[in-house]
């Protein structure tokens, strides 16, 4: 039966199409995939549909038969259950992969996340009213990429010589570090991690989903202005809501 996967283009969204697209490169036979665009910013998320299979309301969510699988580490963890590979290794690498999985959806996520909404979603908030989470978002996620430059030290991925569901995990957010503006310029390891991650044939194929080709790195003014408009719609309070 086919799986479906309820996502969109966003860093949270094509961690789960790189992770099946590298399943794919590694020769697996991954059950046919559909993939189901959701429009955030018309809050399809929100409708009773979706809500049956991700009571958080948010996407990505995978659908595999009967069972559902929100929040996208849980999924990439599930591929890597599923369909056994060096993505999720055995063994000690296994324990090491999976901390640093978790390590993404605990700090780098939400971190980076926050401050890209402060960074380009606030733009009509004054400045005085987003000084604080400014600076503590902006600190705090240049601490995380620094720790991750330790961690890259004299390796290639961050669970040695393969990549795993960690990088995978990991690699969407670093990427936009220039759209969050969490400058990582001194971060050497991680800069050059960025491009080697980026240059693996399978990521390409991820980051193509939802995005014209020649967007896939720099995105069109017009696109940038759409973003920032639809992010503004979900980092309003207005957005916010209180009932499931
Ligand atoms: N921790 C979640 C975060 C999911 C998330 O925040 N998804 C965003 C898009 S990247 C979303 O669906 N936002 C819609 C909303 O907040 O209404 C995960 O990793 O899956």
């Amino acid at each position: 039966m086919a799986m479906e996967l309820w996502t969109a283009a966003t860093p949270n969204g094509w961690k789960v199409n790189i992770m099946v697209e590298e399943l794919i490169e590694l020769g697996i036979e991954v059950s046919e995939f559909k993939v189901r665009s959701i429009n955030l910013q018309n809050g399809e998320q929100f409708s009773e549909e979706f809500t049956s299979h991700n009571l958080n309301q948010k996407i990505p969510v995978l659908i595999d038969g009967e069972t559902s699988v929100m929040e996208s580490c849980a999924i990439l963890q599930y591929l890597g259950e599923k369909y056994p590979s060096t993505l999720l290794p055995s063994g000690n690498k296994r324990w090491e992969a999976l901390q640093w999985l978790y390590w993404q959806a605990a700090n780098v996520g939400p971190i980076f996340g926050n401050k890209l909404s402060y960074t380009r979603y606030m733009e009509d908030v004054p400045i005085e009213a987003k000084a604080h989470p400014l600076e503590r978002f902006g600190k705090e996620g240049l601490r995380l990429a620094n720790v991750l430059d330790r961690k890259l030290e004299g390796r290639d991925y961050i669970c040695g010589e393969k990549i795993s569901v960690a990088d995978i995990a990991i690699y969407p957010w670093m990427r936009g570090w220039k759209w969050s503006k969490i400058i990582l310029v001194d971060c050497k390891n991680v800069m050059a991690w960025i491009d080697r991650v980026r240059a693996r044939p399978a990521v390409e194929r991820g980051l193509s989903y939802g995005m014209p080709k020649d967007e896939i790195d720099q995105w069109s003014e017009e696109r940038k202005k759409e973003t920032a408009a639809s992010g503004a719609i979900i980092a309003s309070n207005e957005a916010l809501k209180t009932d499931v």
